[in-house]
């Protein structure tokens, strides 16, 4: 197995070299890398392109894409190209696209291109996130995902993915190639960290109280407004907790299941953490459509047990 402690690495182990040695099937590695391919022209077009305005006119006054459609576009088309994906779901597309081979792709993917693409503008941290199936079926639990991987396009641009080995995080190169930064990442300590979306006066008391409860064992709030970022830093840091509740007027959340919940759901119990609805294990849901949302409750796995219990307490 390949190793490297973090900024020990003596050689560096690319994405690509780290999937084969690892013994991950070659279609799911052809995956994997078509994205990372994907991502090193998301992040050219985030740095240089518009601001995310659909409809506007470059230099050349050509029409300009909103930064998540091109992503969107960026991906399917390297999906299409690689040869072995059955079904897509995108985000920012309404219906499944089945992709048509000779012969039938073994891997169906959900992803959503650009996530939190509104803070483009401000300039903060944006992420793509994706999960992946055997089969053809994307309405299913989580549970049954094979892989799931996020590019957190910041200050530097990283990959964290999970075949189901554990989880580990890769870096952008000068040469744009993903190398291993630290593998088996695991929540082991106290949550240090807490990202609490929605508006906090529309909680419900189980989800106040456990805010108050974070908060007074000393978990700082670390929220940036997107999700990439807000999961990778409980990742990183080893603890912590994401949280987007039922809100009074919002009782199913704001996060989608099938491209945000279900891959960081997969990535978090890879490393030892839970994914709550508040009720039950994010991976159980049963999807009904492509745009069902849930309540989250996502990180170091006894401070999401504690929330369970104050949720089923008080709501
Ligand atoms: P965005 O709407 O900017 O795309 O998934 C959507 C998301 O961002 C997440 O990245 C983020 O956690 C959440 O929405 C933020 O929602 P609020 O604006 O309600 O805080």
């Amino acid at each position: 197995m390949a190793s490297a402690d973090r900024g020990q690495t003596k050689f560096q182990i690319n994405l690509r070299r780290y999937l084969r040695e690892t013994g991950v099937d070659r279609d799911l590695t052809r995956i994997i890398c078509e994205i990372a391919n994907a991502s090193k022209y998301i992040i050219n077009a985030i740095r240089t392109g518009d601001l995310g305005v659909a409809g506007t006119s470059n230099l050349y006054g050509e029409q300009q894409l909103a930064l998540d459609v091109l992503s969107d576009r960026i991906i399917t088309k390297r999906l299409v190209h690689a040869g072995v994906v059955a079904k897509i779901a995108s985000e920012e597309v309404d219906e499944i696209t089945t992709v048509s081979y000779p012969t039938n792709g073994r891997y169906s993917i959900a992803f959503d291109p650009l996530d939190g693409s509104s803070l483009v503008d401000v300039n903060l941290a944006v992420g793509t996130i994706v999960s992946i199936y055997e089969g053809d079926n994307l309405l299913q639990p989580g549970r049954n995902q094979v892989a799931a991987l996020y590019v957190l396009y910041g200050p530097r641009t990283t990959m964290v993915v999970s075949t189901g080995q554990g989880v580990h995080e890769f870096a952008m190169n000068l040469l744009m190639e993903y190398d291993l930064v630290q593998e088996n990442i695991k929540l082991e300590g106290p949550a240090k960290v807490y990202a609490p979306g929605g508006t906090r006066t529309k909680y419900s008391p189980g989800t106040e109280k456990f805010a108050k409860h974070l908060e007074s064992n000393g978990a700082k709030l670390r929220y940036s407004g997107g999700f990439v970022p807000d999961i990778n830093q409980v990742l990183i840091k080893r603890g912590g907790v994401f949280m987007y509740p039922h809100l009074n007027d919002l009782p199913q959340g704001k996060l989608r299941v099938l491209y945000e919940l279900n891959p960081m759901a997969f990535l978090i119990e890879q490393a030892g953490g839970a994914a709550s609805t508040g009720r039950g294990r994010i991976l159980d849901l049963q999807p009904k459509s492509l745009d069902d949302c849930s309540p989250v409750f996502i990180g170091s796995k006894p401070e999401i047990e504690k929330l369970e219990h104050f949720i089923a307490e008080e709501g």
